[in-house]
């Protein structure tokens, strides 16, 4: 990649306050595939935004369980990768940083980042369709999937915020307000496309923030940006750690 800009590091290296808010974009080195990519194989003619809905669940719930186990197995074999391990590193560097993911994968806790902030859930959990209520262990063996929540009896599907969901409240709180109290907002591997996880940025650079993108693709947030770095996480994060220690 080329050169930071040396403002950028200016920029960090006064900075008290940094908030992040990543996407798929930053697992796909993982090997994780992003959310608007195309589904491989089986799952080739489905549109993920028709699937991650509750009324795709009440209509298909095998359909939407299935998609999900798939899924489900493919975060469970990824690895963090060198983007999610540059911001174990820019956790300990700041004394006031908050991260905020929209992936349900769960790879920046198993990367060692201490405050996550997951805005959208995570695959590893399940709850009960009809009640909410979490589900302890893993889900009983079924041989006509979906599985029932054992105390409810409910059908079980995965803790994650579907389409039309409200988002958990205390995460988006605290989302919100670091990003207005940010110094600087890094924005990674997101499409900023899906709200109102996109309008974080947004009220971060109004409140006065420096906003840094790093993308490979221009997005809908680049306007709002002060810095775009076009180049992938896991090149440009290890990038800046390594110029910050200098
Ligand atoms: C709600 C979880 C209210 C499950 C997901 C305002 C305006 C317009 C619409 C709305 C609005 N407010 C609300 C809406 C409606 C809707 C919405 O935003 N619709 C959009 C699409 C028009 N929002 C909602 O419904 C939300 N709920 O608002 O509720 C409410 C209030 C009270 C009571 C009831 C209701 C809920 C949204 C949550 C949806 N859940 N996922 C699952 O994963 O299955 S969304 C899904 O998109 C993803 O999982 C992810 O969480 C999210 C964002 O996607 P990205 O992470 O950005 O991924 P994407 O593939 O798009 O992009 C990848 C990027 O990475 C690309 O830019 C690529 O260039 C880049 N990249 C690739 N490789 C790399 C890279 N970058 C760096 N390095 C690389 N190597």
């Amino acid at each position: 990649m080329d050169d930071l800009p040396a403002q950028l590091l200016d920029a960090l290296r006064k900075a008290r306050r940094v908030a992040v808010l990543t996407g798929a974009g930053i697992s796909a080195e993982s090997g994780v595939p992003t959310f608007r990519d195309a589904q491989t194989g089986l799952w080739a003619k489905y549109e993920p935004t028709q699937l991650a809905t509750p009324e795709a669940f009440a209509r298909d719930p095998r359909l939407v369980w299935e998609w999900y186990a798939w899924r489900r197995e493919l975060c469970s074999a990824a690895k963090p990768n060198a983007g999610h391990l540059a911001l174990v590193e820019l956790e300990k560097r700041f004394a006031d940083f908050t991260l905020t993911t929209q992936n349900v994968d769960g790879l920046h806790l198993l990367a060692g980042s201490r405050r996550v902030l997951e805005l959208h859930g995570s695959i590893r959990r399940y709850k009960c369709f009809d009640t909410g209520r979490l589900l302890e262990g893993e889900p009983p063996h079924c041989d006509n999937p979906p599985p029932r929540h054992p105390q409810t009896g409910g059908m079980l599907r995965p803790d994650v915020v579907w389409f039309g969901e409200a988002l958990p409240e205390a995460a988006l709180m605290e989302s919100l307000r670091a990003a207005r109290e940010a110094d600087i907002y890094l924005t990674i591997g997101t499409s900023a496309l899906v709200y109102p996880a996109a309008a974080l940025p947004i009220e971060a650079q109004r409140a006065g923030a420096t906003v840094v993108e790093i993308n490979p693709t221009e997005t809908p947030c680049s306007k709002f940006a002060t810095f775009s770095l076009r180049g992938k996480a896991g090149e440009v994060l290890p990038a800046i750690v390594q110029a910050l220690g200098e």
